[in-house]
């Protein structure tokens, strides 16, 4: 879940300078993305400060590339949505003067191009009308059909193991003690992390799990995930947890039987391994999604895990086309897996968090912080160009 509070922002303040810093360079250096060849010409998208401009408005059913120009001053990012504010696909963290390319596959509906200035608020919104036959068609080839296959079964029993340790969790918090509640935390949010952008397309229920207390708003009340963290650990009582946890299973539950329902394709994959690692570096390494617990790490590795499942899906796809991205996606993953390792929860070790693999946010360094902020950067780019390696022709 990402949030939306400028407030959260100000938090922490002095990481996410850094993390602009580094990734508006690192963005700057990719010239020339490999484009994807559509049927049609890619559709350019100029993301302004109150305007929202996308050339083609009504489009033909199929793959389309919308060419993203951050023409805003701030830091900006573009969502394609289908009915119900169901992601489609999205690009964040666009620099200024940056151009990056978005590409979906859009069946017959309506859409909305949301451009988001700041990278808050619901966005300036053009709508986009898709009309004609159904999107293409999975590719008869042998590896990806294979990598559909092996990430759809990781994301059930990944979406599985959500369900089981919600209600673990949902069961030590019936029981009235506090500290098994607290415990059973930890091992319940490395599955939602895991599996996060394949949740957030489901426009509500995504909030409904994994909110802020900044989202809350009058008729949104804070609930899910992160609402009885703030019992458990910021307030200390189980008092009120209990109803939240009922809701949060039954939620966890729909997002199940939701995911069964879901198409996976290699473009989604490509996209969602993105988005993953957009997640880390907008609230994991600032330590702003876990505050109340501190275990961002945990949120951090799952994003991770999540990633990387899906680049070892594809490797072979990717290995045909473009070896030299395997090697790179090697290292940068073995990087930052092995600097992730070096904050283990060893016996005996600073800022230990029961049931928690990963010590706490709190007994980071500035230094760590940064060290973890460069890895996530570094990897950030080769990502993104997973989904145009593997549906380029
Ligand atoms: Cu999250």
């Amino acid at each position: 879940m990402r949030t939306r509070s400028p407030r959260v922002v100000a938090v922490a303040a002095p990481v996410i300078v850094v993390l602009l810093l580094a990734g508006c360079s690192s963005q700057d250096a990719v010239t020339g993305p490999a484009r994807v060849s559509t049927a049609d010409a890619p559709i350019a998208v100029k993301a302004g400060d109150t305007t929202c401009d996308v050339a083609t408005t009504s489009l033909a059913a199929g793959r389309h590339t919308f060419d993203v120009t951050n023409t805003a001053a701030l830091v900006t990012e573009v969502y394609v949505y289908a009915a119900g504010d169901r992601i489609v696909g999205e690009v964040e963290n666009v620099g200024p003067a940056t151009i990056r390319s978005l590409i979906v596959d859009l069946p017959a509906g309506e859409y909305q191009v949301a451009c988001k200035p700041g990278m808050v608020g619901n966005g300036i919104r053009t709508a986009v009308i898709v009309t004609g036959g159904t999107a293409p068609t999975l590719t008869r080839d042998q590896n990806l059909k294979a990598a559909v296959d092996s990430y759809r079964s990781y994301v059930e029993s990944e979406t599985q193991a959500l369900v089981d340790t919600t209600s673990a969790f949902g069961a030590a918090i019936s029981s009235g003690n506090l500290d098994a509640a607290k415990q059973a935390y930890p091992t319940a949010r490395i599955h939602y992390e895991r599996i996060e952008p394949i949740a957030e397309s489901f426009g509500e229920l995504d909030p409904l799990i994994d909110m802020r207390i900044d989202d809350a708003t009058e008729g949104t009340p804070f609930v899910g995930f992160h609402a009885i963290e703030q019992l458990l650990f910021e307030k200390k009582t189980i008092t009120g947890a209990q109803a939240l946890a009922t809701n949060l299973t039954a939620n966890v539950g729909k997002l199940a039987a939701l995911i069964k329902t879901v198409d996976f394709t290699p473009l989604m994959m490509g996209n969602g391994a993105k988005s993953l690692l957009d997640e880390v570096a907008k609230s994991k390494v600032t330590g702003e999604e876990e505050r109340y617990s501190r275990i961002d790490l945990v949120d951090f590795a799952g994003n991770v895990d999540g990633a990387k499942h899906v680049y070892t899906a594809l490797r072979p796809t990717i290995q045909a086309k473009d070896p030299q991205l395997v090697t790179t996606l090697e290292q940068r993953f073995s990087a930052l897996v092995d600097l992730l390792g070096t904050h283990a929860a060893k016996p005996g070790a600073a800022g230990l968090i029961p049931g928690s693999p990963f010590v706490s946010y709190d007994a980071l360094t500035p230094d760590d912080v940064k060290a973890l902020a460069v890895e996530v950067d570094a990897i950030s780019e080769p990502l993104g160009r997973i989904s145009s390696v593997v549906t380029g022709g």
